[in-house]
């Protein structure tokens, strides 16, 4: 297991000389956020980007996300354009070092909670997701800003996405996924750059859109378009994980097995009692619904040697910043986690 953490850039509060106190941590997890969506990314900032990340005594071997245009997912006219444009970044990317490339392949927004500053008992605040506030949103309302939502779009693109979406249906976006697999991953291989996609979070279909990266089912379904040990899994707890459907200490059993994981996002999320809404936990286990130990458990029994990182913290001790990427509780999930895991390496010998 190598211990990572994403960071936002030169811009991120969260220092690089902070995230380096972090006991064991190796690696940093980021990206190039000044390039449009489908555009390549030169060597340049490349190299310039893994050169602060080496300064600060830190490994720039993850890359989250390198994100995929709209038009790839929709297959429209220019994707081939698009996928080459993707190609070009693996290649990079892979000449800078990188090992792992997270991307998901959901449709106009990543993730979507109903607020990011819940205020729980103890004062803290989390990231939220409840079922009858996300419901009453309109997502074609202009006025209405969503969390993990590109706010560049006009409301006449977004109602003709939306429409798009609607067209093609869960089956288009499969079809869609497997063109470009089989598309980039030959150049993966080539490029020996671990592809791995972050599932759909949370893993069902909100306001319509279809999202297909959402249980095992479909997991498997995923892994078997292209069956290569390079179209993998950044496994994310927290996101599959909010449905009860999704067994995570199982199915981190199978997929690390598998060694199709190559990174994974451990983080912990409270199920309310209507199954549907969930609240962002501490790590701890007793915090949320999630057994943290069984998931490390499996992972250390599979031998697991790709990229872990803390994933979303609650904004602790007065803290401010990019909601659920704070500094603090970040790590005290990493301390936690490297906690676990020395335990479990001790008392396995
Ligand atoms: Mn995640």
């Amino acid at each position: 297991m190598k211990l990572s953490f994403r960071w936002y850039g030169v811009n991120d509060p969260v220092k690089l000389e902070y995230i380096k106190q972090i006991p064991t941590m190796e690696s940093i997890v980021t990206a190039i956020y000044d390039v449009p969506v489908g555009e390549v990314w030169s060597m340049e900032k490349i190299l310039n980007l893994k050169e602060i990340v080496e300064k600060a005594g830190l490994k720039f071997d993850v890359i989250e996300s390198v994100p995929v245009h709209e038009d790839i997912k929709l297959g429209r006219g220019d994707r081939d354009k698009y996928i080459e444009n993707y190609k070009q970044n693996i290649r990079n990317l892979g000449k800078a070092g990188v090992k792992v490339i997270c991307y998901n392949f959901m449709p106009v927004f990543d993730w979507t909670r109903s607020q990011l500053d819940k205020e729980l008992e103890d004062g803290s605040t989390t990231l939220v997701y409840y079922k009858e506030q996300v419901d009453q949103m309109d997502p074609l309302n202009k006025d209405l800003s969503l969390p993990g939502w590109d706010s560049s779009y006009t409301k006449e693109q977004l109602s003709e996405l939306f429409e798009a979406y609607k067209k093609i249906g869960e089956e288009g976006l499969w079809k869609n996924l497997e063109y470009f697999l089989k598309e980039i991953i030959p150049v993966a291989e080539e490029a020996d750059v671990k592809m791995a996609i972050h599932p759909d979070d949370p893993p069902w279909s909100i306001f319509g859109l279809p999202r297909i990266i959402t249980c095992e089912e479909n997991v498997d379904r995923f892994l078997n378009l292209v069956d290569s040990r390079y179209n993998g899994l950044t496994l994310c707890t927290g996101s599959l994980g909010c449905a009860k459907f999704n067994d995570m200490a199982r199915l981190v059993d199978k997929y690390s097995a598998m060694k199709r994981i190559h990174f994974i996002h451990v983080r912990n999320v409270k199920i309310l009692s209507d199954g549907v809404s969930f609240e962002e936990s501490a790590h701890y286990s007793g915090c949320g619904s999630l057994d943290i130990v069984e998931i490390m458990k499996m992972l250390y029994k599979n031998g697991f040697d790709g990229y872990l990182r803390p994933d979303h913290g609650r904004m602790i001790w007065g803290e401010t910043g990019k909601p659920g990427y704070g500094l603090y509780d970040r790590a005290l999930g990493a301390s936690y986690i490297t906690g676990i895991w020395e335990t479990i390496s001790k008392i396995s010998k």
